[in-house]
């Protein structure tokens, strides 16, 4: 189903010196079932090495009609989405929110093909969990279970600024791994497609261009954090919820940066724990990284340089402009 390519090129190989992280391209060969307008065809992803042993599991993934994915290029708003998702479809289960980690709760579909670790079991566990599931991952559609769309599952996609997402992908990565990676190296893997999950650009547009099936819901980062309310109103609507504004209230305090950033079943922590684990990497709880970082729009501007900005900005254009997409061009 996949053709796969081994990644030779100075900023992969600069990576696979520093991190030891082995990058390859996978290309899907067989005829993915969704139609997807102006005459979109599918490019290469980026992934680990690691990642072609899971491969065709997870494209032949068996999925449930009523499941709903959580779908996003990482660092885009995924955590933020899972828990108001998974909140809009358990009555508002504050209690349970509040005992199980959010990544139990909602599971990360392909994490065994990212890291080497036999005992990971997210597969087993999802097929185990009870239905409606709310399932979060970063795959695009060629690499995404073909069974999603024969099913029509709902799936909600969330994308960000790439400059804020680049920013936040950079701390996380540099916090996990014990890296020497530059910013300025962090950029060029981005932009030159040799980072896990690549392409940005390609992964939005597949989504943006399917936005309007009635099986798909797309908004931004930037749009949660304007006005988490409409959000809130639209998630419910297309989940068919309907909850009061007292109960919306509510929601929205829970949802808030302060307090996610507080709750260890919301902050992610647990799972920047596994992954140091699974790297090798001393974890000193006051010392690591923190998951809930900024929560930010705009922070790249203190980070990064005008030169990564231009051409951060120039690749969205030229990627976006020729599908209508006007977004985060400049
Ligand atoms: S991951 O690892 O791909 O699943 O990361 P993801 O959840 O997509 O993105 C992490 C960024 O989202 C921010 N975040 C939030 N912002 C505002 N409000 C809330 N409630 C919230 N929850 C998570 C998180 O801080 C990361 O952004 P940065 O810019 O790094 O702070």
């Amino acid at each position: 189903m996949f053709q796969i390519k081994e990644l030779h090129n100075s900023a992969a190989d600069n990576l696979k010196n520093k991190e030891g992280i082995g990058l390859i391209n996978l290309y899907p060969l067989d005829k993915i079932p969704v139609t997807i307008p102006k005459s979109w065809t599918f490019k290469p992803t980026c992934m680990p090495v690691h990642y072609q042993i899971r491969a065709e599991d997870y494209a032949n993934f068996e999925v449930r009609e009523d499941d709903i994915w959580i779908i996003t290029y990482p660092k885009c708003g995924t955590t933020w989405t899972q828990e108001m998702t998974w909140m809009l479809m358990n009555d508002l289960n504050f209690d349970k929110s509040n005992s199980i980690d959010l990544l139990q709760r909602s599971i990360f579909f392909e994490m065994e093909g990212l890291v080497p670790i036999d005992t990971w079991k997210n597969i087993e566990l999802l097929n185990n969990q009870e239905s409606p599931r709310v399932i979060k991952s970063h795959l695009p559609i060629g690499l995404l279970p073909r069974d999603i769309w024969r099913k029509k599952c709902k799936i909600i996609y969330v994308t960000r600024d790439p400059k804020d997402m680049i920013v936040s992908f950079y701390h996380q990565f540099n916090g996990i791994l014990p890296c020497n990676t530059t910013i300025d190296e962090f950029v060029e893997c981005i932009l030159t497609d040799n980072m896990m999950y690549c392409s940005y650009w390609n992964h939005v547009l597949e989504f943006w261009l399917i936005r309007e099936q009635s099986n798909i819901l797309f908004f931004t980062y930037e749009d949660m954090k304007k006005d988490l309310k409409a959000i809130i109103g639209k998630t419910s609507k297309f989940l068919k919820k309907d909850y009061t504004e007292e109960q919306i209230n509510l929601l929205m305090k829970h949802l808030s940066f302060e307090n996610m950033k507080a709750s260890s079943t919301c902050n992610n922590q647990d799972h920047i724990r596994v992954l140091h684990a699974a790297y090798k990497v001393d974890y000193d709880e006051k010392k690591a990284f923190k998951f809930m970082r900024k929560g930010l729009v705009g922070e790249y501007k203190k980070e990064l340089s005008q030169d990564c900005i231009e051409r951060i900005n120039a690749k969205t254009k030229e990627s976006f402009e020729p599908y209508g997409l006007d977004l985060y061009c400049g």
